[in-house]
């Protein structure tokens, strides 16, 4: 392969706790067998095309600051090449089997549509030959329906029905690409799917073109024979003031009125968590219970900032819980842990990007053993079974599954005619029991 901005950089290797290199993975052993199955098949690891390998750390203060070669090397669709082979260097370096693409991240934008799709065919083919024969993967695809001016009203929520068409037109062809290129998942994030102000919005209308594109999303999965998941990625506001997949709740609740609850799932991104008011694991454990967590965007916002900064995660007690809810809820399956992080505006050149997902994959890695650790010591587990072995009596079994009435109930209630006995939350045990695995390096 050509020579890439990667290429001085040895493959990062697993070295264990003790070493002190910091390019070596400390925790993360990808072959280590843990619940079953290697840990890498656990967690599929990868790195987001639009962060490390094309914004430029340019803010609303200034330009770019971080060095992407390959804009100075040809035509754009030559450049396109180049920043796949660099894409396809960064996963060696990593060791990592999986990337992440919009349509605008891997192929450049011509006058028309027709022109567009072309490049982005190109390209397309271009990775397709880079996938074939070696053991990188993609893990999801999608399309970018929020940058270009044209989508400053939404894309399939926007009043003109042009809009509507032309995105339909767009996903299409990225599902097509995903397929070709034999993605795990499609996915969805609306990033202008909500509105500014309710003075110039029908609500109403907007909810129903946002159902009617889904739909016609999962009809083509089935019609084009695609075996990945389409997952909608819930964020709460930004770039819109109010948008309407805002949170994994409020994600289901949109899927069943469609219909749709058990066609899509969804990508929960920790920096969109807390910008909904919630946590990482509280996102997970909703999805979890109610069947449709999908895959993962790892990051962690700024609380100071209140904005989807995406910097690398660092809270090793968030990431715990995380993992241990995913364990939870049946592990990830197609889905993975995608870096949608990115580097610092002054953190420009190569080995920090490099650095940057060292640490990432390594607290992912920390984390999960954590989990996996807490769930075969079952301690924490036995203090949960406990708080609702109530529910085990044959009395209380019947008031969940509809054989008692309400009379029946209160009949039995009002006969027993006792004050229920309160039973202690062990909330400070349970922060104990969870420091003392969290905090020491797992086996
Ligand atoms: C932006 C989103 C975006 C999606 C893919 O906030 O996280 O990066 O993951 O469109
Ligand atoms: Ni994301
Ligand atoms: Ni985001």
């Amino acid at each position: 392969m050509a020579e890439t901005v990667f290429s001085n950089f040895p493959t990062v290797r697993f070295e264990g706790a003790e070493s002190t290199n910091p390019l070596c993975y400390r925790f993360y052993d990808a072959e280590r067998v843990v619940l079953g199955k290697p840990l890498a098949e656990h967690l599929r690891f990868a790195a987001a095309y639009w962060h490390s390998f094309a914004m430029t750390g340019s803010d609303p203060f200034g330009g770019p600051t971080i060095q992407r070669p390959w804009m100075a090397q040809g035509d754009a669709i030559a450049q396109a090449k180049v920043k796949a082979d660099s894409a396809f260097d960064f996963l060696r370096v990593l060791d990592i089997p999986f990337f992440c693409f919009h349509d605008a991240d891997i192929a450049p934008p011509d006058d028309s549509l027709s022109a567009s799709l072309k490049n982005f065919h190109t390209v397309v083919d271009y990775l397709g030959e880079k996938l074939s024969g070696s053991n990188r993967k993609l893990l999801w695809g999608t399309a970018n329906l929020f940058s270009h001016p044209r989508f400053m009203a939404g894309a399939s929520t926007n009043p003109d029905p042009d809009v509507f068409a032309w995105s339909a037109a767009t996903v299409k062809h990225c599902m097509d690409a995903t397929m070709q290129l034999g993605g795990s998942n499609y996915v969805l994030w609306g990033g202008r799917e909500g509105y500014e102000t309710l003075l110039n919005t029908n609500m109403k209308q907007e909810l129903e073109q946002m159902g009617r594109f889904l739909s016609l999303v999962v009809e083509y999965k089935h019609k084009i024979g695609f075996k990945g998941q389409i997952l909608v990625e819930p964020k709460p506001k930004e770039p819109t003031a109010h948008q309407y997949d805002f949170d994994t709740a409020t994600v289901y609740g949109f899927l069943q009125r469609f219909g749709l609850q058990d066609e899509v799932k969804v990508n929960l991104e920790a920096n969109h968590a807390t910008l909904a008011g919630h946590t990482f694991e509280h996102e997970i454990a909703t999805a979890g219970a109610l069947g449709i967590l999908g895959s993962l965007d790892i990051n962690r916002g700024d609380p100071l900032l209140g904005w989807d900064t995406d910097q690398f995660p660092n809270d090793l007690w968030s990431l715990s819980l995380s993992m241990y809810h995913v364990i939870k809820a049946g592990g990830l399956g197609l889905g993975g842990c995608n870096f949608d992080a990115k580097i610092r505006r002054q953190s420009f050149t190569p080995e920090d990007l490099i650095h940057a997902h060292v640490g990432g994959i390594d607290l992912c890695a920390r984390a999960f053993l954590t989990a996996a650790e807490l769930i075969e010591d079952g301690q924490y587990d036995a203090l949960l079974d406990q708080r609702y072995a109530g529910w085990k009596t044959p009395e209380a079994q019947a008031m969940l599954s509809g054989k008692s009435s309400l009379e029946e109930i209160a009949a039995t209630a009002e006969r027993k005619a006792i004050q229920p006995a309160p039973q202690s939350g062990r909330q400070e045990q349970l922060e104990n029991l969870l420091a003392r695995k969290i905090y020491s390096n797992p086996r």
